[in-house]
């Protein structure tokens, strides 16, 4: 019998309770979350994992070539070190690099330091892996070279700042999940909402409230219409409708909707007046005046697939009654990102319900286990992050052109920009060779720098392109506290088991390298990482005692269990901005939704949303050869690529590789049968997967989410005679395209793709286990 006590742990796909079990742990849900992520359940198996890093690593070539471009990167082996070793050599190519003798002046040695170091790794507030490099880059290189907005969202971050105001109004913002259940007539869902991403929030949920408010409002005769290529983007709800236009092609639709209410004089056009600018100048184009296209529900029909008296019917119903207008992140994720959520809020705009309680726009509702939930009246313990002196960065998604073309131009936000020359790229808590796009190009990349520093809990492929590579815990196996912007919950992360084999904290890590350059005391400011928590907490503590609310010292909260965190009554800014527009204007160039944006104009894109033909889409040319659009989106059973080995990632793959849904009559067209392993690919590479028949999957559409560890080799597929590479596991970023989704954001395009599919006859290749992504040698 197992009479362990259950302690608290949190992680970006919830809060949990968890006790030791054998080698393992036993998970359980919050009592409190209504629809907990099966997700938690990975970490059952995760503590020893055989994929686990128990001891530094280093690669064979650095070490015995020293420092310098390498194209061996990604298939080297690894030689085992003790950590004083490790930490000398790291140390010692650091201050190589300048680290620890700062100028008083000019320009910093980080300068030439890639530190954007982008990645979901699930920690609390303070073993938050990317926080932890920022400050250590800062303490000895003076800086480095940084990365701006997500790959979540960077189309959709960059336009909605330009035109609606803050990023804080897509996270933040109404309408709210209850008033969605109690008020919305219709939710007019472009990429459903669906349930799968909203398992995961940044810090954790401690309830998903979601699929609750969904059955709620439906029950009421909330109509939901989910706008995608998978009809399971939205729940099973009584009364919803699925509705696929071609891949890529929302903002035709749109249009056709909005040509249907301008025909029909079904505009607000109060609320144009009073809260937009510049509608004056998108009718003309919506009217054809400009172009010489109207944009007429049949013009839509042509190219979205969908009948013309649909779209005249959708909007028509639209407009009869409260509608919300929801858009997700995955529709920007593509090329020309931008136009689709910026059509989305011209549409909801038109409606002009903004004002109504359940009614308006949101951007990211359906994207975010935390969207759609009020936020905090308390802030959060945060780790300060020292003053970054080097001002380059990049958009995030540009890590491969920043590598291989040091001093290329290239655009952002209007700004002409160039990519700075990269010597050393530090990497702690991402995967990119899972998460970037065109991932051979990727590997070019990585062959470029002088070193490569990972720090990583297991060996992916990431950590098997790095020179040094240094095993940090995994969360179950430290303290923090877990805690996010929109949840009501601060959670005591409480230790669940000891660190894997000599596995360290990444602040530990930190701190003994920052040692090594004499830069140790401003890094730690004195303090290990309990110091540090009690100090953070204290700023979430004392506005709790503020407000008069139980505020436990450290102590007593990390031994007890969570605090109860009181929620804003602060109308939302879009309430706020609806009740005054001039006193509460937007922070827009006008102060108002911009319909038409001179500041999008002079950066070189039509002021105003359009339809632009994607070049990789169902309707396109490439479409000859490549017939099938490929929806890249995040898996059902993990976050991303972690934790990919644990039992709830394992049970969506078969035969240890990952599944690819495909439409059963395209399917017979082919030949196909569900359990057959196939081949996608296009020009790029190929993926392995195997195949899964599913009518909620749209005609000349194939689903292969992301998150199987990339394992790359060199096959002849069967009846050809040349070889390729190959993803034995299914990654599908080796198909994407490292294009940025427009001169204006330059935001990761790696959801929609175009490839073939065949059947691979014959054996098929074995998959790669996560033990054996990253060879290592006994020391
Ligand atoms: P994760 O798998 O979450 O992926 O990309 P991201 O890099 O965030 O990577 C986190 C890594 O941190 C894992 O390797 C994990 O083992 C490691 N880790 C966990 N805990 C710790 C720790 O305590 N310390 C350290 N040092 N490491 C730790 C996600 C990115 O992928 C995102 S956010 C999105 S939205 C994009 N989505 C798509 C998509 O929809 N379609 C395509 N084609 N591509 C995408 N890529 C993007």
């Amino acid at each position: 019998m197992n009479d362990a006590p259950f302690r608290f742990h949190s992680s970006h796909w919830g809060a949990f309770r968890a006790r030791a079990q054998g080698a393992g742990l036993e998970i359980r849900p919050l009592d409190s979350d209504p629809d907990p992520s099966p997700i938690i359940h990975n970490l059952a198996t995760a503590l020893d994992h055989p994929a686990r890093l128990g001891r530094p690593l280093v690669r064979r070539g650095w070490l015995a070539d020293g420092p310098g471009p390498d194209d061996r990167r990604g298939s080297d082996s690894y030689v085992e070190m003790d950590w004083d070793r490790a930490l000398d050599l790291a140390a010692g190519e650091l201050a190589r690099l300048g680290a620890g003798a700062l100028p008083e002046a000019g320009p910093m040695p980080g300068a030439h330091v890639f530190g954007g170091s982008y990645g979901w790794s699930s920690a609390g507030r303070f073993h938050h892996a990317q926080g932890l490099l920022h400050r250590f880059l800062n303490s000895i290189f003076g800086g480095y070279v940084s990365s701006v907005n997500t790959y979540s969202s960077a189309a959709g971050e960059v336009v909605m700042e330009i035109v609606y105001g803050a990023a804080s109004l897509m996270t933040k913002d109404a309408p709210y999940w209850d008033e969605i259940a109690e008020h919305s007539d219709m939710v007019l869902a472009f990429g459903g909402l669906p349930l799968r991403p909203m398992q995961v929030a940044p810090g954790g949920a401690s309830a998903h409230v979601a699929r609750a408010a969904m059955e709620r409002a439906a029950r009421r005769g909330c109509r939901f219409v989910c706008v995608s290529p998978l009809s399971d983007d939205l729940p099973d709800l009584p009364g919803a409708r699925w509705i696929a236009p071609r891949p890529a092609t929302d903002v035709a639709l749109m249009l056709g909707m909005a040509w249907h209410l301008e025909e029909q004089d079904l505009v607000n056009r109060d609320y144009l007046a009073r809260y937009t600018s510049g509608y004056d100048r998108f009718l003309p184009y919506l009217k054809g005046e400009t172009d010489g296209i109207p944009k007429t529900p049949s013009w839509a029909s042509a190219i979205t697939g969908i009948p013309a008296a649909t779209i005249r019917e959708l909007a028509a119903q639209a407009a009869a009654g409260r509608t919300h207008v929801s858009v997700t992140y995955s529709l920007q994720r593509a090329e020309n990102g931008e136009q689709p959520i910026w059509m989305a809020l011209v549409l909801a705009s038109m409606l002009g319900q903004g004002q109504l309680k359940g009614a308006g726009f949101t951007y990211s509702l359906g994207s975010m286990g935390d969207r759609g939930r009020r936020p905090l009246a308390v802030p959060l313990p945060r780790l300060p992050q020292g003053r970054n002196r080097v001002p380059d960065f990049i958009p995030v998604a540009r890590i491969s052109e920043l590598l291989l073309h040091p001093g290329k131009a290239y655009t952002y936000k209007g700004e002409t920009r160039h990519y700075a020359d990269i010597r050393l790229v530090y990497w702690a808590g991402g995967n990119p060779f899972h998460h970037h796009q065109d991932l051979q190009r990727l590997t070019r990349a990585f062959a470029r720098p002088d070193t490569i520093i990972v720090h990583d809990s297991v060996g992916t492929a990431t950590a098997a392109h790095a020179d040094i590579i240094f095993p940090a815990t995994l969360t179950a196996e430290r303290e923090d506290i877990g805690a996010a912007g929109n949840d009501p919950l601060m959670i005591p992360m409480q230790r669940l088991a000891p660190p894997f084999g000599e596995a360290r904290d990444d602040y530990d890590i930190f701190a003994a390298l920052a040692r090594r350059l004499g830069c140790g005391e401003g890094y730690t400011e004195g303090l290990d990482s309990r110091g540090w928590q009690e100090r953070i907490y204290r700023r979430t503590q004392e506005a709790l005692a503020r407000m008069g609310l139980p505020a436990p010292d450290f102590a007593d909260f990390m031994r007890g269990g969570p605090v109860a965190l009181p929620l804003s009554d602060t109308p939302s800014r879009m309430d706020r901005f609806h009740a005054d527009p001039e006193g509460s204007a937007l922070p827009t160039d006008s102060g108002r939704i911009e319909i038409f944006c001179p500041r999008i104009a002079r950066a070189g894109l039509p002021g105003h949303p359009v339809w632009m033909e994607p070049e990789e889409w169902l309707g396109g040319a490439l479409a000859d050869r490549f017939p099938f659009q490929l929806v890249a989106n995040q898996p059902q059973g993990k976050l991303h690529s972690q934790l990919d080995f644990g039992p709830v990632s394992m049970q969506t793959k078969r035969r240890g590789r990952e599944v690819a849904r495909m439409n059963p009559t395209d399917a017979a067209r082919l030949g196909l049968a569900g359990g057959d392993t196939i081949l996608l690919r296009n020009d790029r590479g190929g993926a392995l997967a195997v195949l899964e028949l599913s009518p909620r999957v749209r005609e000349r559409v194939i689903q292969l989410s992301t998150g199987a560890w990339y394992a790359p080799r060199r096959l002849t597929p069967p009846g050809e005679s040349r070889e390729m590479t190959i993803c034995v596991n299914g990654n599908p970023n080796i198909l994407t395209s490292d294009r940025g989704a427009s001169i204006l954001s330059q935001g990761c395009a790696g959801q929609l793709t175009l490839v073939d599919v065949t059947k691979w006859t014959g054996e098929a290749p074995d998959p790669v286990p996560h033990r054996d992504i990253l060879p290592r040698m006994p020391g």
